[in-house]
């Protein structure tokens, strides 16, 4: 099994996060990846490998060109605000909401960083664009694979990407790694490609990219929006807008949902994935649905309380689909069971 990691991550690392008014210390941090290659690397799964550069008319097809421009020179406006921010971390403290315009895009870097981001929980750093630009690549690599015909390919990248829309970040997420693996498989040739997104969070910018869309399914997962982030989209009733009519489907979960009503939940997301038709599935795997998750919890109760035995059950009935699949790592906390859970989902392709 081909995994392509991506060997910037940790040039992304931020040391703090904003959570209810408060500075804590990140939550998304480098010790993710490590601990699942350090995990690979034990338990002898996959070959590691470093991926080929994508092309940036792939990223374009999927983000708006001025987004990635902001993102690329992001940091270099930060510092030219004042030299003292490079010991900082960038956060956006007002949007373009409502009655606002998004069309006429400020000059003011602070504006900038507001009209191309959904929250102040995703600290922008001097390596975001190089990370995620990285994972980019992981993410077209492992479709490239599958395409020429592995059973399975993963990209092992962060920061994450679900919740990155066309033309902003959020929830962590900067460049949407499952979008660019199903666009760089529509664009050789797989007529149908669905997307599962597993995460405990809706994968709201994933949908929000292929909503129109009648080439790529969205079928998601997650904690229902009325109290879990990102609140404002991941409803059952978004099943797509124009030609996308009908290709989006999400199942929203009650926070404290546990592992049956889950796996009821992804049989009905396989009966979906099955009637797509499609040629290959994207698996955004987020394993924030772990029952000790430290962002997914609250109340005592944290994802849909899945552990290392339900993971492993995740594998076994995604990888009975028999669907040639990219799976992309998303989400999850728990640093030091990232590992073993990543490991579980992963055996279930290795005969
Ligand atoms: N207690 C992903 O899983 N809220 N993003 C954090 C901390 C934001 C999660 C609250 C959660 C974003 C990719
Ligand atoms: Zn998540």
């Amino acid at each position: 099994m081909k995994i392509f990691f991506n060997e910037l991550h940790s040039t992304h690392s931020a040391r703090q996060e904003i959570y209810r008014g408060k500075m804590v210390p990140a939550f998304e941090t480098p010790a993710r990846q490590s601990a699942i290659e350090q995990a690979l690397k034990a338990r002898g799964l996959g070959e590691l490998l470093t991926p080929m550069q994508c092309d940036d008319a792939l990223l374009t097809r999927v983000h708006d060109r001025d987004y990635l421009n902001f993102l690329e020179g992001a940091w270099a406006e930060w510092i030219a605000l004042d030299p003292a921010n490079a010991d900082t971390e960038a956060f956006p403290a007002v949007w373009p909401i409502r009655t606002l315009r998004t069309d006429i895009v400020p000059d003011n870097f602070c504006a900038k960083l507001g009209r191309y981001s959904m929250d102040s929980g995703s600290p922008l750093t001097s390596g975001t664009w190089r990370a995620a630009r990285r994972g980019a690549d992981c993410a077209a690599a492992a479709a490239r694979v599958v395409h020429a015909g592995e059973p399975i390919a993963v990209a092992l990248a962060r920061p994450p990407g679900h919740h990155a829309g066309a033309d902003f970040f959020g929830g962590y997420c900067f460049i949407n790694h499952a979008a660019v693996a199903a666009q760089q498989l529509r664009d050789l040739g797989a007529a149908h490609v669905t997307i599962l997104d597993v995460d405990y969070h809706h994968g709201n910018g994933t949908q929000a990219i292929f909503y129109e869309r009648d080439d790529v399914t969205f079928i998601s997962i997650h904690g229902d929006p009325r109290t879990e982030y990102p609140f404002y989209l991941g409803h059952a009733d978004e099943q797509g807008a124009g030609a996308g009519e009908g290709f989006n489907l999400n199942l929203p979960l009650k926070h404290g949902s546990g592992p049956d009503v889950w796996f009821e939940a992804l049989d009905r997301a396989c009966d979906a994935i099955r009637a797509s038709g499609c040629d290959a599935l994207v698996v955004s795997l987020g394993l924030d649905t772990f029952a000790d998750d430290p962002v997914s919890s609250s109340a005592g109760f944290a994802g849909f309380g899945l552990r290392a035995p339900e993971f492993a059950q995740m594998g076994r009935v995604l990888a009975a689909l028999n669907i040639p699949t990219v799976v992309v790592f998303e989400g999850g906390y728990a640093s030091e069971a990232l590992g073993d859970n990543f490991v579980e989902v992963l055996r279930a392709w290795q005969v």
